[in-house]
């Protein structure tokens, strides 16, 4: 059965795929699975219908059949688990891969969030210059411990996995803060995964709907 997800009608991103629609887009690519796409607004995600998929009316949502699933990491995971080529097939590094989704959720982000609320949101406080080194600092942190575990790696665990995928993507968010060239094997691993040819096809498929919205 064909899955849809759901994406922003209008990414406030432009099309750069920061969106958490596109982790869920270049899993399905990864592993070969058509889907199709529902486009919300702001104003529709906050209405009943999205809500009873969504309870905290965000994109994105996955339905497949009677499944009806919130949350990018958990739709990864499904994905992964349902799919050959996300997921190792021993029982050790495949909870090892898992591992690494739940670290760039709850590890590796929670800074790079931080971060995102202080340039977006937080720009005309007046312990914004302050606050930003701070929250840098913690976001090298993290990116250091990950530089030490990768070495010379291509992936955090052997193969590529679910665990890479949703790295990468978390990380894709600090492109434009000059933090991921302070640690050029964790840079050259954010290529890394943005050469994979389903992250190209997961990438485009969301710069066309952002184009459309540009010249719509
Ligand atoms: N934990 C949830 C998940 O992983 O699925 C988080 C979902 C979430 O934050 N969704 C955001 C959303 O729907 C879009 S991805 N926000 C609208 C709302 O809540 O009303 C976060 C995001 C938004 C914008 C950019 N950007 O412009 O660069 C990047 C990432």
């Amino acid at each position: 059965m064909m899955p849809t997800i759901t994406a922003f009608e209008r990414s406030p991103d432009g099309g750069r795929g920061l969106a958490r629609d596109m982790h869920v887009r270049w899993a399905l690519e990864e592993v070969g699975q058509p889907y199709d796409v529902r486009l919300v607004s702001f104003d529709a995600m906050k209405q009943r219908a999205h809500l009873a998929i969504n309870p905290f009316g965000s994109i994105p949502t996955y339905e497949e059949g009677d499944l009806a699933l919130f949350e990018s990491g958990a739709i990864v995971l499904h994905i992964a688990v349902r799919h050959a080529g996300l997921l190792p097939d021993d029982a050790n590094a495949r909870a090892r891969a898992v591992a690494w989704i739940f670290a760039a959720y709850s590890t590796v982000e929670p800074p790079i969030l931080e971060r995102a609320t202080a340039v977006i949101l937080e720009r005309d406080a007046p312990w914004h210059d302050e606050r930003l080194p701070l929250v840098d600092d913690r976001i090298r942190k993290r990116l250091a411990e990950l530089s030490r575990h990768l070495g010379d790696c291509d992936w955090l665990e052997g193969a590529f996995s679910a665990g890479d995928l949703v790295m990468v993507g978390v990380l894709r968010r600090l492109q434009r803060s000059g933090l991921l060239n302070e640690f050029p094997n964790v840079a050259a691993y954010v290529a890394r995964g943005e050469a994979r040819p389903a992250f190209k096809r997961a990438f485009d498929a969301q710069l066309a709907v952002a184009m459309a919205a540009s010249n719509g």
